[in-house]
């Protein structure tokens, strides 16, 4: 590590030149980065060898969270940040007339992941190093990351992203860590020595080989690793390319390959491609395999050995994705280690936990028997005789009870049901905000919770405030320091004595100050990239996430519209002036997510151009919303838009980073806005519209009805039609999907229904707004009583209550 500003200067001219053979005045901005994190790895480096090494010496239990996703976001500033260098390097490179925010833009995100689950993914892992835990990541090294999102005419228009064109200084590649996975043939049972053997023939082998990223802890010497993995094959086929068919040869090769090339950007969208399901399969298998190999090596490779692989392995499914991680461990266990099926089925469910991400009936995953069988022969096995076992157990506890045991069984309607073999294998399922949980014990998963009441529990999300506080705001981490000390960094619950400061004059115009100058800056953002001035003294509103129906983006949009039509009624309409700021993608099939990304795009256009209303509102929707653009947002909002039907949002946690920013949340009561509220209290909070229990009880036994609010309320009834009547310069039909879903497909998710209460919601909270002082204490309090959204103390709650692991101390050496 560097003890000094000097050390650090001369270490980074001495890189310039090792790395590229030139002085700091010819180096690019892109090689001053490159520089930097190369100097940066190479400390991680020394860190990282010796928690390896540590993690042997003690044999402590380690973590394994198996996702698809991993959305990391940029690495330089967190890992900077975890190590303690960020004034060092910065007063350092400033001095030699670099400004480290520019070396910072020049990294890629690594989009890995859609939203919701793929963030949680990267929070837990910076919160399992910084906890001093031995976990690490297993997920997919996709070569093209999460579209780019670009608005063309107000449409979404998808660009690949290609995050590893300038290459990924992160990464270590290790091919001698490389691994076979195998892909369709047929499978033989034969009988060898006493024992049912599989015989797995003809296979397509696809090497998967490990990229390893160094995850940083912080303010310790923990460097975990999150192993990312990429298809690759040397399998080259020279009977086609000997026959001149060299097309043909590359082609195979390609296809071999494909595995790993792109992530599908659904979310809670499901299409059920085979290449999806290959890629589940192809990260699962490769992760365990690697996985078992350590463990022998570590813990002895007998068959008794491994059958208490649970005591020293946990593996954690995030969402039922990884879910084939139950049928092949049982295979590697059964048919690679030699134990028998009862011994193989206690160890994998010991081992194997699983979080459930979403109700949506639409995003359970569900896989045809054929595909299964004939792509994972193997899996396709093992799964029919867990599920065997299973409704036997069942019939033995409920004999006759065939609706029950239809509906809990793992195989059905030609189908593999995912989450239900997760329940099954694994030991723990947890809801992740507390009105999720109990939705899955009470309804979705009643049956299971029935059965294995223990099974279920509650973890409610969180977020790390590392790089959503302290990093993306430091004015704002600066101020609370300056005011409380710095012991909220390590114990993010300390937050809460902010709010003894939560009326005080002089704290109060600190944190406005802070606030202001966040709101610059994206406003200057938004001049530079959109060319629509906003005005910074207005109310930032804010809503970035996915587009998706029943996240209500058009509930946003219709009030937009709706105060629109006030103010040219009454240009004189004394109104708060507000800034209304959208962000997010649709998945690239899902035709009514794309049109309301147009509706609001449309909105824009006429708001923004009307002179009339004086520029009292405006309307924007930002590009390619990512991990990058949250951390410039985030810290600028004044309001939080936190609006789904509740009962859909499983917890959320861009409402988490909205309120550690100090923005004040308009929500309704779902997910983890619940608990948001629960912390804060009523006065800090605004919250409208049905709850779950309503809207649960409207699904199951009827009566709602759209078109009673659509002629009962003329407002409603106005904007609705404006969708339709021409007002909007677009063609007619253009709005037809949305319209339709709120017109003749009973408005599913109850935007109409909710519109009145959500209108009055947004006048208190101009109300509220207008009372500075009043607000500023909201705002104070809302950062005051964020701690609990930590992801330390969720991770810490899996860690005691799920995985059994506890910290190891990483010695320098
Ligand atoms: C198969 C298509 C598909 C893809 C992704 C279905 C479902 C998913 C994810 C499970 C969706 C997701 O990201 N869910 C979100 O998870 C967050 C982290 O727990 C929650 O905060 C969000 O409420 C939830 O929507």
């Amino acid at each position: 590590m560097f003890k000094s500003k000097e050390q650090f200067k001369e270490a980074f001219i001495d890189k310039m030149q090792t790395l590229f053979g030139q002085s700091l005045d010819e180096s690019s901005t892109t090689d001053k980065y490159v520089a930097l994190s190369t100097l940066l790895r190479e400390v991680i480096s020394k860190r990282w060898y010796q928690s390896n090494k540590q993690y042997r010496a003690t044999k402590e239990k380690q973590v394994y969270y198996f996702s698809m996703e991993f959305l990391l976001g940029r690495l330089l500033g967190s890992n900077l940040f975890n190590l303690g260098l960020t004034e060092l390097c910065s007063e350092g490179l400033s001095e030699l007339g670099i400004e480290l925010d520019q070396l910072e833009a020049v990294e890629h995100d690594a989009g890995l992941g859609n939203g919701g689950l793929g963030r949680l993914a990267a929070c837990f892992l910076d919160s399992m190093a910084s906890l001093q835990l031995p976990g690490h990541g297993t997920g997919i090294r996709y070569r093209h990351g999460m579209f780019e999102q670009k608005i063309v005419d107000g449409y979404q228009i998808e660009l690949p992203d290609n995050w590893l064109r300038d290459g990924y200084v992160w990464e270590m590649r290790k091919a001698d860590r490389a691994v076979t996975v195998k892909f369709g043939g047929h499978v033989r049972l034969e009988e060898q020595g006493g024992r049912l053997i599989a015989v797995h023939e003809n296979y397509e082998p696809v090497l998967a080989v490990p990229y390893d990223v160094p995850v940083v802890g912080a303010n310790c010497n923990t460097v975990n690793t999150l192993r990312l993995w990429s298809a690759e094959t040397n399998h080259f086929d020279f009977s086609s390319f000997s026959k001149g068919d060299f097309l043909k040869a590359v082609e195979h090769k390609y296809s071999l390959e494909a595995t790993s090339q792109i992530l599908y950007p659904d979310d809670n969208y499901p299409e059920g491609k085979t290449l999806r399901l290959k890629q589940q399969y192809f990260f699962v298998s490769a992760g365990l395999q690697s996985i078992v190999r350590r463990y022998k090596r570590t813990h002895g490779a007998a068959p008794a050995a491994l059958a208490r692989i649970h005591e020293k392995v946990a593996i954690h499914i995030n969402d039922t994705h990884p879910a084939l991680a139950v049928p092949e461990l049982m295979r590697i266990l059964m048919d690679e280690e030699g134990l028998g099926w009862d011994e193989a089925w206690y160890t994998t469910r010991k081992t194997i936990s699983y979080t459930n991400h979403t109700i949506l009936p639409e995003a359970l995953e569900k896989w045809p028997i054929d595909l299964v069988q004939a792509l994972l022969p193997r899996m396709y096995m093992i799964i029919h005789e867990i599920n065997e076992r299973f409704c036997a157990d069942l019939w033995k506890k409920y004999p006759n009870q065939w609706e029950r045991i239809r509906d809990m069984a793992i195989i059905g309607d030609c189908y593999v049901r995912m989450a239900n073999l997760a329940v099954v294998g694994s030991h723990s399922v947890n809801g992740v905000a507390a009105v999720h949980s109990e939705i899955l014990k009470k309804e979705v998963m009643a049956n299971f919770h029935q059965f294995y009441p223990h099974r279920f529990n509650n973890k409610t999300n969180g977020v790390t405030h590392r790089r959503w506080l302290a990093k993306a705001n430091p004015k704002l981490a600066t101020l609370i320091t300056e005011t409380i000390g710095s012991g909220w960094l390590a114990h993010p619950n300390e937050l809460a004595s902010l709010h003894r400061y939560a009326h005080d004059p002089a704290f109060q115009a600190g944190i406005k100050a802070v606030k202001q100058a966040n709101k610059e800056k994206l406003a200057h953002y938004i001049q530079n990239k959109m060319n629509i001035a906003v005005d910074v003294n207005s109310i930032f509103d804010v809503q970035v996430k996915r587009i998706h129906a029943y996240k209500r983006q058009t509930l946003n949009a219709l009030h937009i519209l709706d105060l629109y039509n006030r103010l040219k009624a009454d240009p004189n309409l004394d109104i708060e002036p507000r800034t209304f700021i959208f962000g997010g993608k649709s998945a690239t099939g899902y035709y009514l997510a794309k049109r309301i990304i147009k509706f609001i795009n449309t909105l824009a256009h006429v708001i923004n151009n009307d002179r009339a209303i004086g520029g009292k509102i405006k309307v924007a929707f930002l590009e390619n919303y990512s991990v990058s653009l949250a951390e410039l947002i985030m810290p600028a909002a004044d309001v939080s838009e936190q609006i789904s039907t509740a009962s859909r949002e499983a917890s959320g946690t861009g409402n988490m980073k909205f309120m550690m920013n100090g923005a004040v949340t308009i929500g309704t009561l779902d997910g983890a806005n619940i608990e948001i509220r629960d912390e804060v209290g009523d006065d800090n909070i605004v919250i409208f519209g049905l709850t779950a229990d309503e809207v649960l009880s409207y699904y199951k036994h009827g009566g709602y009805n759209a078109l009673d609010i659509y002629h009962g309320n003329p407002r409603v009834r106005t904007v609705v039609d404006q969708l339709m009547n021409g007002f909007l310069p677009v063609s007619p039909d253009e709005f037809h999907s949305i319209h339709h879903s709120l017109m003749r497909t009973n408005d599913e998710y109850f935007v109409l229904k909710d519109f009145p209460d959500y209108a009055a919601a947004q006048e208190t909270v101009a109300s509220l707004y207008r009372d500075q002082s009043r607000w500023q204490a909201m705002a104070i309090n809302n950062i005051a009583f964020s701690g609990r959204f930590a992801s330390d103390r969720t991770v810490s709650e899996y860690a005691i209550g799920i995985w059994g692991t506890k910290p190891v101390v990483i010695r320098e050496s």
